[in-house]
Order: structure tokens, then sequence, then C-alpha cells
């Protein structure tokens, strides 16, 4: 338990209809009464039950309010909570907030308070992450994704994995205590396959792209040569006029960027510069953060005009992409066909082509439920964050590792890996982690959450 009592405003800066400065701490009741007086004649607040009042500066009001202590350990922090809830003006809460810090309280860093329930106990590392993901969820894919997370459902899949390595685990000391017992090639016989099986099984859930998606959404980039309508199927897409569209080649120099949401998952529309070789020194610039866009995006859109021939820049666009996630959008399908879906299928074999009109929106369903697809997370997957898969990534390797030990070396050699392996399992629920480690995840916090 923490000695000190920090204190926050746990609502979002500005105006709105309430704020609430938050105490937790040994001190959290004591500082609430010198500062909160309850109307009628309660002295003592009873735990968990919302009590009205006026918050006092000396004998002076400050405002109206509602009080609620929660004490230990029926609490978010497991520690004596007390929450004060008042007209939500940023002057005031403020003013409340400074004079917790005047009675003793410290300012709260960020996720602070969810720190301490990890700390204290009430939640692991995963399921502390898993608050600040539905906070910042922004549909309802990854709403839903943080909801598994927070209900345990990363920390029960990293628990079973750890058992079975436990168990693991045991074996090989078991080699290593009665060498004269147990047979060095048996035991490799039996430990490989199970190591194996568990890389495996942690493999199947580290899906870096699906963890990046429920993060962040889907990057999608708009790529093409100019005037095949980048701009104007941006602007169909999201249903406003964001981009500038003329008739005039290069129209669009830097990144045009626009959020859509669809079936539940957001995702980031980047239109780009038109490539093509250029001497003008601003376009030239265009292109190459065209290029960027395109290595960064999680899905690229390589659009092309379907009222024209090919262009050689338009092969060399579908030759950049081989072997990566995209899609060839024919635009322009109201004009006379000369490109058809098998010439530009021909180019870049097994990628779908989907055939729409810029100009007219009713055309875009295809594409808009091909993006929907691409955006979509399944909801069996284990592992939603990306640093949760890097961590499973990491004990696959040093299992892959220990398999390799045992068959070339011996049993007992495998223990280093096996236990670095249970290490990194151990840095997703917190059971063993640094300092800094802690300090990372909850720098990203708000503070007061
Ligand atoms: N008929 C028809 N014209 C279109 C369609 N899409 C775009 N256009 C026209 O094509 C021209 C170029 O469109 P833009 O959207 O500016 O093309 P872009 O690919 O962004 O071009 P740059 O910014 O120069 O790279 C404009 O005159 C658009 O009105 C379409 O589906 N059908
Ligand atoms: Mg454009």
């Amino acid at each position: 338990m923490n000695a000190e009592t920090i204190a926050a405003i746990a609502t979002a800066p500005g105006q709105g209809g309430v704020a609430i400065v938050r105490l937790s701490g040994p001190r959290a009741e004591d500082i609430l009464m010198k500062l909160f007086r309850p109307a009628g004649k309660a002295s003592a607040l009873s735990s968990h039950l919302l009590t009205y009042g006026h918050v006092m500066d000396g004998n002076t009001v400050v405002d109206e309010c509602m009080a609620v202590l929660m004490r230990a350990p029926r609490s978010y922090t497991r520690e004596d909570v007390a929450e004060i809830q008042l007209h939500g003006g940023s002057f005031i809460s403020q003013r409340v907030l400074a004079l917790c810090l005047a009675h003793g309280a410290v300012l709260a860093g960020p996720g602070e308070f969810t720190r301490r329930a990890f700390l204290n106990g009430r939640i692991d590392l995963s399921q502390a992450e898993a608050v600040m993901s539905l906070i910042a969820a922004q549909g309802a894919q990854s709403h839903q994704a943080a909801i598994r997370q927070l209900a345990g459902g990363a920390s029960s899949f990293i628990r079973k994995a750890a058992d079975t390595l436990y168990e693991i685990q045991a074996g090989v000391a078991a080699c290593i205590d009665y060498p004269e017992e147990i047979d060095e090639e048996e035991a490799a016989a039996d430990l490989i396959p199970r190591v194996m099986a568990l890389a495996v099984e942690l493999e199947s859930a580290c899906d870096e792209r699906a963890a990046r998606i429920l993060q962040t959404g889907l990057h999608v980039a708009l790529c093409g040569q100019p005037n095949v309508g980048k701009s104007s199927l941006l602007n169909a897409l999201l249903g406003e006029e964001r981009a500038i569209v003329t008739p005039i080649p290069g129209t669009t120099r830097d990144m045009v960027t626009g959020d859509m949401m669809l079936g539940g998952s957001i995702i980031h529309l980047t239109d780009t510069a038109g490539l093509h070789a250029t001497d003008d020194p601003v376009e030239q610039l265009g292109v190459a953060r065209a290029r960027r866009a395109m290595q960064e995006a999680d899905l690229v859109l390589a659009v092309l005009d379907a009222s024209h021939p090919l262009h050689d820049e338009d092969r060399e666009l579908l030759t950049a992409l081989q072997g990566r996630s995209c899609a060839i959008v024919l635009n322009k399908a109201d004009l006379p066909a000369v490109l058809s879906s098998a010439d530009a299928s021909a180019l870049l074999p097994g990628v779908p082509v989907l055939s729409v009109s810029a100009s007219n929106p009713a055309t875009l369903s295809s594409l808009k439920e091909y993006l929907a697809q691409q955006a979509a997370v399944s909801d069996k997957l284990a592992l939603t964050q990306p640093r949760h898969v890097e961590a499973a990534r990491r004990a696959a390797r040093h299992l892959h590792q220990a398999a390799e030990t045992a068959q070339s070396l011996s049993v007992d050699m495998a223990s280093v890996d096996l236990q670095s392996a249970q290490l990194a399992l151990a840095e997703i629920t917190g059971d063993e982690v640094e300092e800094q480690l802690l300090d990372r995840v909850f720098g990203m916090f708000c503070v007061g959450k």
C-alpha cells in the first residue's frame, strides 16, 4: 500500500455537466472531510453512499456537490478512495484539486490510480492496459476487444500457457536432478514436441496487424497515377469534399487524410499525390510522401483509371505492391471501359479488383464491404495489444530455441531459454515486471485514471 494520498481531476478538461475530483490513499477520507461539509447532520460518511453537501474553503462555499467515500478494499485502487462530483467547470475542479493538495494530497501521475489498482493486486497488467484501451476505443470492435481483455481474456490465455511451461520446466528440472534415473534421449523426445506445441499455440495468438488495427484502426493509402480519381474516391468514401479535385493532373501535392467508420472499425484513409516522374520540386516532395504513405499503410488501394490504357507507372505501382496487402480499384467505371478487371488482375494475380465510379457513391458498396472485411479482427484472438503480441512472440522464439538446444545439445541446457520464455509471458500479466515497463505502460494513461 502506498503511503501517499493522490488526487487528480478524473473528468476531461473543459466544461461539462459534472466534473469529478478523485482521491486515493490512506488520507482520502481525512482530506475529504477537511473540505467537504455534508448537508444535514452526517459527520462520518457511509462507505459507497453518495452524500449531498458543499465543498468549503474555510467558510467560503466553493461548490455544491455530491461526495462518495469508498473504503478499502472495495474500491478501484483497493485503497480508500473519495470522489467529489462538482459542477463541470474547469475553474471549480482546479480549485477543489488545489484544496486537496493544500490539505496534504499529492498530484497523481498519469494512470496512477490504475497503477495502484495493479500494484495492489486488483487487476493484472493486461487488465490495466484494457482500461486504457476501453477509454481510447473509437469503435465497437476495439471496444469489444478491450472489454474481453478487461474480463481477463488475455490473462487467462497467458496463465494457461505459463502453467504448461511450468510443467515442462518441472520435467527439465527432474532431468537435471536425477541424471542417472532419467534417460536423456527419452526426455528430449518427450520435451521437444511439447515445447514446439506451446510455441505454435503462442504464435497462433500473435497477429501484429490485428493488434495494431484494434489499437489504432486500419490505415489505408489511396495510390496511383495522377488524375485516376484518388481524391474523388477519398471524398466519395468520406461523404464530404475533403480533398481538392480538378481535371488537372498533379492536383494533390500533400497527403490528405480522413477517418470513416465501417462495420464497427475505424478506417484512416490517406489520399496521396499521383505517382509519376516530375521535374517540379514540390510535386517530387509530394510523390516521396505518397511512397512513404504506401509503405506505412496496412492496406494499399492501387487506383487505376478504367477509361485509359495501362501506363508504365501503373505497372510499376502494381509490381511494387507484390506481396503487400492491397487491392486494385478500377475507377471511372461510368466511362467506356478500356481496361478490364481481367487486364488488371493479370498484373497482380490473386489481388481483388473492385470496379467503382467515384462520381457515383452508389457504386462504392463492394469497396466499403472489402474495407470492412480488412478491418475486421476475429473476436477469438486472445492477444489484442501490440505489447502482448511482442512478448508472446519473444516467448515463442525462446521456446523454439529451447527445442533446438534440447535436440542438438542437452535437455538441461534448454532450461535457460525456457526460463526466458516464462519471463516474457510474465511480462504480459505483470507478474514479472520492471519499474521502467510500468512507467511506459502507465505513462500513456491520462491523469485521473
Ligand atoms: N467520369 C468520371 N470522372 C471521374 C471519376 N473519378 C474522378 N473523376 C474525374 O477525374 C479527374 C481527376 O480526379 P481526382 O480525384 O482529382 O484525381 P487524382 O487521382 O486525385 O489526381 P491527382 O491529385 O492529380 O493525383 C477529375 O476531373 C474528376 O472529376 C469517375 O469515377 N468518373
Ligand atoms: Mg488528388
